[in-house]
This record gives structure tokens, sequence and C-alpha cells, in this order.
């Protein structure tokens, strides 16, 4: 057999555990996504989006680069039913987006379904935890909170509020007209915007189908219309379906506040059984988390010879039980295989989404459990594949069947090779967390925050988000482009595996801002004691990055609408579909999005100039592509520089940078 290609492990991450992991893995001859992204290429074709498969006809293909060397207009290519670039490009690029707001969304289903089951008492494993954010929630869905008896107001009970949110909650799943209720939270002018340009979502589930039938062969056939729905359907998620989600999760399971945490491969344990919980819906990782806690599992663990249990995250599903459990991450996305190379995994539990196939390979290579438990996310192949299905009625009982079989796993470990890698971190900062760590201990406020941002000690704010891609060296271009922008005072808000590419190289603690900030921020962060990247959570949880902004919006001083804001948005290494919903309803919400990977729309000049140019006209807020981190990171902060002049805010900053240049220019005298 010719020899194989196989990944350089120092070239493809910057992270030490997982290039230790990795040449293990070769070592063994175990292949992971790092080999395989050698191996495979990408196509030309389809990168560009212009490749049409929705009909047996096609596959239609109208490379650019071809029709640029032929001498051809770029734009007279055709499919053979007459389709052009842009359509086709457009139709592909909304059904990502389609695809995207159902995963999240169908995400949020779930928990809403849960939560009605645990408000009629059909789900005894779950309660409400945090009271305050039902009532607030509560407000955000016009549910009552109070009611009259004789003269006075009395609180209602708790119950029949959450009676009322749920029955609502989840009827914006199947609205088929008006107004879906929650994107009324957005500030007013970013609300007329939706009105004027006919993108208010009415229904979650409405909009996904309506790209569906939109995109099927010889329907709509105008760019820009596609692209509107994309954005009404990315409001519908964004707005709708993922921040109901977060909003239920936290009222069931608790709203994040700062916590500390540990993060990467480091944290498994040699003596005691190791359970990983990967994938993104907390409703299970909860109960895990819970049953290794029960008197009973704490003796089963003592029957095996193991000294109890280490529950670490993978993927969201991370995130969702760091920020509020202060549990362990084990890793990112990219991570995954690797973790199962420790041969310190008893059983790696996913749910659904990010989930690697590879894993019921690699997993048959150890003594580990591939346990799959969502009725809609199976995994056929495997010797070491089991089935447990999660069911929401009896859910700490089928947790503690796992955390059984784990357990029952420990005696079959072989060789052990767990690198010594974990990083701390401050985790947690909810819209709640941030609220009342800035504005002191009495009262919550954003104003401490817009005060920070109108002196200058603060030039804006960036949320960087979104996946690892094994197209790019792992965690490089999070780790650079955050660093770009905080050295230049810019505060950063983070999620989902970029967060926890900052929690490995040591960003998410409060003693990174004297490190790495610029003085402004770190002036900031060291006086009310933050890190300079904040932890909001999962991707799910990007709708509180939304809930920020417009709690920055109203407190004042920063314009009427999201698109005022000196802030922007970067998924430096996208690679889920769901990062394009989210890219989406950033847009759509009037923020610039910056991505270090290409959408696949450069086959089409036209689809370009509308996303990259025309949005901005209609939402305010924009796509904008540079794989450099650095550059990207410039360009973003071009973008807020822009912003910040609009708001005749940009002196105050100046007069901060004078003054250091005016103290060089005395030191050259
Ligand atoms: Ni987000 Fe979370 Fe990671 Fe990307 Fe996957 S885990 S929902 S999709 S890969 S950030
Ligand atoms: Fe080709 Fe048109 Fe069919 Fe697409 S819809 S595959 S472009 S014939």
């Amino acid at each position: 057999m010719s020899e194989e290609k196989k990944a350089v492990p120092e070239a493809v991450s910057i992270d030490t555990a997982t290039i230790k992991m990795l040449h293990i893995a070769q070592e063994r001859g175990q292949e992971t996504i790092f080999d395989r992204a050698v191996k495979m290429k990408q196509c030309n074709i389809g990168t560009e989006g212009i490749c049409c498969k929705i009909c047996s006809q096609g596959p239609c293909r109208l490379p650019m680069t071809k029709a640029i060397k032929d001498g051809a207009e770029p734009d007279t290519r055709k499919g053979l039913c007459g389709a052009s670039p842009e359509t086709i490009a457009a139709r592909n690029l909304v059904r990502m987006m389609a695809a995207g707001c159902a995963s999240h969304s169908d995400h949020g289903r779930s928990v809403a379904e849960t939560f009605r089951a645990m408000a009629y008492g059909e789900a005894k494993d779950y309660t409400i935890k945090d009271e305050l954010k039902l009532i607030d929630t509560a407000g955000y869905f016009g549910v009552p909170t109070t009611v009259k008896e004789g003269d006075e107001e009395v609180p209602r009970d708790k119950w029949e509020i959450a009676r009322e949110i749920a029955d609502i909650a989840l009827g914006q799943w199947g609205t088929q007209q008006g107004q879906m209720i929650y994107p009324r939270r957005a500030p007013q002018a970013t609300q007329d915007r939706w009105v004027k340009h006919g993108v208010w979502p009415r229904g979650i589930d409405r909009e996904v189908v309506e790209i569906m039938h939109r995109t099927h062969m010889g329907v709509d056939q105008d760019y820009r219309n596609l692209l509107k729905q994309g954005a009404r359907c990315s409001l519908g998620n964004g707005w709708g379906g993922s921040m109901m989600a977060t909003d239920l999760q936290d009222i069931m399971f608790g709203t994040p506040y700062p916590n500390n945490g540990n993060i990467n491969l480091g944290v498994l344990a040699h003596n005691k059984i190791n359970i990983i919980v990967h994938g993104h819906d907390p409703l299970l990782s909860e109960m895990i988390v819970a049953a290794v806690h029960t008197p009973d599992m704490i003796e089963y663990a003592k029957t095996v010879g193991a000294e109890g249990y280490v529950v670490a995250g993978m993927c969201c599903t991370a995130n969702e039980i760091l920020v509020r459990h202060g549990m362990p991450i084990a890793g990112d996305y990219l991570q995954q295989e690797l973790a199962v190379v420790t041969g310190a995994v008893e059983a790696m539990v996913v749910d659904v989404q990010c989930v690697m196939e590879n894993l019921a390979n690699i997993s048959e290579c150890y003594h580990t459990k591939f346990v799959t438990t969502m009725p809609i996310a199976k995994c056929a192949i495997g010797k070491n594949t089991v089935h447990v299905e999660f069911e929401e009625h009896h859910a700490l009982d089928i947790a503690k069947k796992i955390v059984k079989l784990a357990a029952d796993n420990y005696k079959n470990r072989g060789q052990v090779n767990i690198p010594s890698e974990t990083n701390k971190m401050v985790v947690g900062f909810s819209t709640e967390a941030i609220k009342y760590h800035l504005g002191g201990t009495f009262r919550g406020s954003f104003v401490p925050l817009n005060d920070n941002i109108i002196n200058g000690r603060i030039r804006g704010v960036v949320g960087v988000v979104g996946c690892n891609n094994a197209r790019m060296e792992h965690d490089r271009v999070h780790i650079d482009m955050i660093k770009e922008l905080i050295k230049n005072d810019v505060i950063v808000l983070t999620t989902g595996c970029s967060a926890m590419a900052c929690g490995k190289a040591g960003l998410l603690t409060p003693e990174a801002a004297a490190v790495y900030a610029g003085p402004g921020l770190a002036e900031v962060c060291e006086t009310v004691g933050i890190p300079p990247v904040l932890h909001m959570g999962s991707c799910l949880d990007n709708s509180r990055i939304l809930t920020a902004a417009t709690e920055v919006v109203k407190a004042g001083g920063l314009g009427k609408e999201l698109a005022d804001l000196p802030a922007a948005g970067a998924a430096p290494g996208w690679m889920s579909e769901k990062a394009v919903g989210i890219g989406q309803y950033f847009v759509t919400s009037g923020v610039y999005v910056m991505l270090g990977v290409p959408l696949p729309i450069y086959g089409s000049p036209k689809l370009v100039e509308h996303l990259e140019v025309e949005m901005e006209e209609l939402y305010g807020g924009k796509w904008a592509y540079d794989p450099d981190p650095v550059s990207a990171a410039r360009k973003i902060i071009d973008h807020i520089d822009k912003k910040r002049k609009a708001l005749g805010i940009d002196t105050a900053r100046e007069r901060v940078l004078m003054d250091m240049a005016d103290r060089q220019k005395l030191e050259v005298a």
C-alpha cells in the first residue's frame, strides 16, 4: 500500500494538547478529521456556490474561473433550465440558512416542549430554577405576572405563569400569519426596518418551509427576493427559536453568572469515570450532571473501583453545562475524536449537531461507548455504538442508566494517554450578568458600559463566534483576530467553539486584560474585574449578544438602532450551516459580519454585491470576508471607527490616542 497522506500535527493546530493527541492517533494508524482534510480536496465549483442539483437534469455546474478563461462574460452562464449563477448561488445559500435556522430552532422546540411538560407537571425531573428570569420572560410574552385580589395586585402562581408562557412559546413555531412576538424585543428603529422591508417572521416553521418551496425547481428566480426570505427566516431563529430557547433554558437550569471553569483534554481524570457529553441540547446533559451527584451513583462508582466521575463537555453542550455549573470542557468540535484517543473516555454521550460520524469508528479502537440518545440522531455503524433513547418524562432515570453504562465500562480501559493541558477561565457572562457586573452591586445597568464606549476607553464591541474548521489551522484565526481587537480596546463577546479557543489560549481570565488589552479596555477590565473577552455561552446563546446590544441601545447615547452601534460580529472559522443562519440574523439586525471562510457565493458577482453592499442599505448590516484574521480585525476596527464618527464620539477617542502620541512626540523632542 502506498504511504497515505497525513496531516502534520504542528501545522494544523496551535493547541499543544491537540498536537500531542494527533501524533498518538497517527502512530496508531487511527485517522482523524485532520488527516482527512489533507487527503480530500474541496470542490472548486461547490465552494463558489454555482453547482445546482435541485432537479435531476443537473447537477448543472457553472464554473466561474472557466467562464473567465474561456473569455465568456461570467454573467451569461446558465443551467439547463436557464438558471443564472446568482439564482443558483442564492438558492444554495438560503437553503443553508434554512437548515441552520431549523437546527437551532428545532433544538429550541424540544426545550419548549420540555418546558411545557415541566409546567404541566409531566416532567418531574425539571423545575423552575430561576424565578426572576421567569418573570422577565413573562413580560416578553405579554403574560401577566400579578393578579387583582380585591384592591390588591398580588403575584400570580409561578406554575400558572409558566404554563401560559409554555403555550404561547410553543405556538410560535406554528403561527402562520401576523408577527412573531419575540422580535418586538429589538430596538424600535430596528423593528421599523423589518416592517419596511417585509421581513418580520410569521412563524418559525413557516419561514423554513417557505425557503424549501421557493428553492424548488422553477419557483423563485430573483436572488434578491430569495435573500429576503433568508433574512426573514433568520430573524425567526435569532429573535425567535434561539432566543426563546435561551430564555426557557435559563428558567429551567439557571441564568449564567460569572463562574470558574477549566478547559482542554487534561480535564479528564485517570482514576475517575470519564463521561463526555457532546452536542448541543442541555436537556439530557443537565440530567447527567444531576445523576452523577446522586448518592446511588456516587456509591456505584466505588463498586467499580473509581474515585467518582468527571462529566466533561464537548461542543456547545459543553458551553451549556459550563456556564451554568462550571463543569469542565474537554474540547471543541475538532477535538472530539482526539478525546477518544486518550483511551480514558468511558462514554461519549451525544445528542444533536456537530457530532462526527467517525466517532463510531474511532470508539471501536478503544473501550469507549459511543452513546447516541436522540430519536432524530442515531448512528448506524460501529460495534461500540449504543442507543439509549432520551425521553423528558423519565429524564433522570435515563441519565442514570447512561452513567451506569459508563461506570460498567471503566474496567475495560486499556492504555491511557491524557495530555496535561488544562486552562482556567471565567465564564458565564449572560446579558443579565453583564448588566449587574458593569452596573455595580445595587442596580444593574448598561449605562457604565455606554459611558466607557462614549469616552473611548472601549472603542467598540465585537462578537467573535462560531466554529473551528478543519480547512484551517485549529484555533489560530480566532486567537489572532481577538488579540488584534482587544489590543485596540475592542471588548470581545464570544460563544461556541470560538469561546473554547479563547479559553485554551488564556484569554478568558481577568488577568489577560493586562497582558493583551489596550490601555483603555485594560483599565475598564481591571476596575470591574472582568476578562477582555466575555464568554456568553453556546452558539444558541448568540441571541444573548442581540439582547445585550439592545440593552446598550436602550441605555442611550449610542444611537437608535443596532446598526448605529460601534459593534460588529465575526465568525473567522465557521463551518456549519447554523453559522450562516446566525450571520444572516446579525446582518438583518444591522450588524457588520466578517467571515474568515468564504460563503459559497463567489461564483456570482451579483450575489456578492447584494450581500456585501446592498444589504447595508436595507438592514444597516452587511457581510464581509477576509481570510487573514488580522487584516479582518483591522477592517472591523475601521467599521467601528466609522460608526463612532457617525455618532460624533470619535473625538473623545482621538483624545485618548493623542495623549500617547503627544507623549511620544515629547520624548522624541
Ligand atoms: Ni456552533 Fe456549537 Fe462548534 Fe460550530 Fe458546532 S459546536 S452550535 S456549530 S462547531 S461553534
Ligand atoms: Fe440544472 Fe435548472 Fe435543474 Fe438546477 S434546476 S439542476 S440549474 S436544470
